[in-house]
């Protein structure tokens, strides 16, 4: 068994996708969803130092279920998921963070071939991957820092794999529009091994197919869905504000931040959660030298939270080239955990 350190694979953690991440101008962005009606914000931009920190302490939060009923199922059902990972896979988890949940899975995987953690910010990935590294020292981690909604190449594994599956933990697919969705659902086929763009050679035919190990959150009353974000403590409110504190400072921006108000909502047609932030008054904000004009009550939309029924979410997996194949859920049926496969119908190829 080959015993790989982070610190001797240095050379390939300059995946070729790293371009891409500094691509898209922060400030290019901000103007283009600004000037839209109506107004809106990239939720990726909510994860600055302050943003990720106030993240975290969502999570802690008594209305704020999502992370604790995600971790709780991951927990009682860890073996059973590790089961439909199957021996000798490459394990590549989309926006891993911090990995923290993937540890559940982890203790489950002595034989796993190789863990991909991709997330965008190259710090906090690294970090992760040492950390996870120091504590799984048997397991090869070959962190990629890459926009995981665009193609991007994997890192070759020193043992080939028997099968590719993606762990996509944390309903962050709830932050995509169906469009978008879809889109990043066939992008995960592609790279778990539906043609051989992204892919590497798993060639053991005894299972070849794709996985997909999710978990997304349940359509449920308004109510508990409405606090879950908007918060007593108000903690939501001040990382949905704070985005305007990282436009001031990196996009040359002069929010007032007095003057935007915090607002969630449910959107029944959409099936989703709308967090905003309303403009109390008239007023003029200046970004990289432009001037933007925000009537009073003007919403700019920061993040869209879609909830999913059963049926819905096999619809959206479906567009997107996968079947359900196992369900975990906790005792209320708030949350979900799926495994999925690749489709293999003759025309779904890709
Ligand atoms: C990280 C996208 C799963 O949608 O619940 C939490 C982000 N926004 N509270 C979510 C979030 C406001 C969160 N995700």
């Amino acid at each position: 068994m080959q015993k790989t350190r982070l610190a001797s694979r240095a050379p390939q953690t300059a995946n070729k996708a790293d371009w891409r991440v500094a691509a898209p101008s922060l400030v290019a962005d901000v103007l283009r969803g600004l000037k839209s009606a109506p107004k809106r914000l990239s939720p990726m931009y909510f994860y600055d130092e302050r943003g990720s920190q106030l993240f975290d302490e969502i999570c802690e939060l008594p209305e704020y279920y999502i992370t604790r009923t995600e971790t709780d199922i991951l927990e009682r059902h860890a073996r059973a998921i590790a089961a439909s990972i199957g021996p000798n896979a490459l394990l590549v988890e989309f926006g891993s963070g911090a990995s923290t949940k993937t540890r559940l899975l982890l203790d489950q995987l002595p034989d796993l071939a190789a863990y991909v953690p991709v997330d965008i910010s190259r710090t906090h990935l690294m970090a992760a991957a040492q950390r996870i590294t120091a504590a799984y020292p048997h397991l090869e981690v070959l962190p990629a820092c890459a926009d995981f909604t665009q193609p991007f190449s994997l890192p070759k594994p020193s043992r080939t794999p028997t099968r590719i599956v993606v762990f996509f933990p944390g309903s962050t697919i709830g932050n995509f529009d169906p469009p978008a969705a879809i889109q990043l659902l066939k992008v995960m086929r592609r790279i778990a091994g539906g043609s051989s763009h992204g892919r590497i050679s798993a060639t053991s035919p005894a299972n070849p197919v794709g996985g997909l190990i999710i978990g997304f959150d349940l359509v449920k009353d308004t109510t508990v869905l409405e606090r879950a974000y908007d918060d007593a403590a108000g903690v939501t409110a001040e990382f949905n504000l704070n985005v305007l504190r990282r436009l001031n400072r990196d996009a040359g921006a002069d929010f007032d931040l007095q003057a935007f108000q915090h607002q969630a909502v449910w959107n029944p047609e959409m099936q989703r959660i709308e967090m905003r932030l309303l403009s109390s008054r008239d007023q003029i904000v200046s970004i990289a030298g432009e001037r933007l004009s925000f009537a009073e009550d003007e919403a700019i939309i920061t993040e869209h939270c879609h909830k999913y029924t059963p049926q819905s979410f096999a619809a959206l997996a479906a567009a997107g080239g996968w079947s359900g194949r196992q369900v975990w859920t906790d005792a209320r049926e708030y949350f979900h955990v799926q495994y999925l496969e690749q489709d293999m119908g003759p025309d779904k190829k890709g």
